[in-house]
């Protein structure tokens, strides 16, 4: 297994560290039992970029307690603190690629912040293979070395992309600036990843509005004050609940 130094050193090195069978087969049963049974239910994205053969269950702690021993595994959260400090959970997504599946845009997940150019990572990412990852099944495809470039274009043009060929139970760490993809997959069976964001702790409101104000009491509230506590969100990606709009939640009951 590799240590610490040698998980922060790729990461600053190629913007990306693959650490294989960190977690037992009887995690992985058990995760990956749970959310393809909660997955039965979802439906396919809506568009490329989340992929129309691709399901996802979003807010996965609020769905599940399946995942919480994976999201404070030691090793990654050793990680995530040497290389990003003091953090939260930003996104927490399962993500299954179906047979038929293109691969995706390739982006980078800093990407939502707007950003300088040069600015540090304020993301580690991880993602869990549930399924073992191959060539052909979707595996993630990322562009090494191309982290903290957040200005050039279509990277996969003029740089050696990889395939993330991993074992079920292995996590892919990478860096908030790496460009990376979900794979095509032409395979004729599923891919299943758990992705979990671990974000600068600082990204965030002084006070947590959402807390002192929870929803029976906001719903009474005038919309524009909603949407400033925090039940709003800055689109496309920023502050989505189960993958909507937290607006939706009095739209829904009104
Ligand atoms: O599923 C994957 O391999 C990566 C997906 C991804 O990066 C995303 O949906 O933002």
């Amino acid at each position: 297994m590799k240590d610490i130094q040698e998980i922060i050193s790729e990461l600053e090195v190629k913007g990306y560290s693959l650490v294989e069978n960190l977690i037992s087969n009887a995690i992985v049963k058990k995760v990956e039992m749970d959310i393809s049974k909660r997955l039965t239910k979802v439906p396919f994205g809506d568009n490329n970029f989340v992929g129309t053969k691709t399901k996802r269950l979003y807010s996965l702690f609020g769905e599940t307690r399946s995942v919480d021993e994976i999201a404070i595994n030691e090793i990654i959260l050793e990680v995530v603190n040497e290389y990003c400090g003091d953090v939260l959970l930003g996104a927490s997504v399962a993500c299954q690629i179906h047979p038929g599946e293109t691969e995706q845009a390739f982006h980078f997940d800093d990407g939502i912040y707007p950003l300088p150019s040069d600015f540090r990572d304020v993301n580690l990412g991880v993602i869990w293979a549930l399924d073992d990852f191959t060539v052909d099944n979707g595996a993630t495809v990322v562009i090494p070395n191309s982290h903290q470039k957040r200005d050039i274009e279509s990277p996969e043009k003029s740089y050696d992309r990889e395939i993330i060929i991993m074992p079920k139970g292995s996590a892919l760490i990478y860096s908030g600036s790496l460009w990376h993809a979900g794979g095509a997959n032409r395979s004729d069976s599923t891919r299943l990843a758990i992705i979990l964001q671990y974000v600068e702790s600082w990204l965030r409101p002084q006070d947590t509005h959402l807390i002192s104000v929870q929803v029976p009491e906001a719903r009474e509230l005038d919309s524009r004050l909603q949407a400033l506590l925090g039940y709003s969100m800055r689109k496309p990606f920023l502050g989505y609940v189960r993958g909507d709009d937290p607006m939706d939640l009095f739209r829904e009951d009104k």
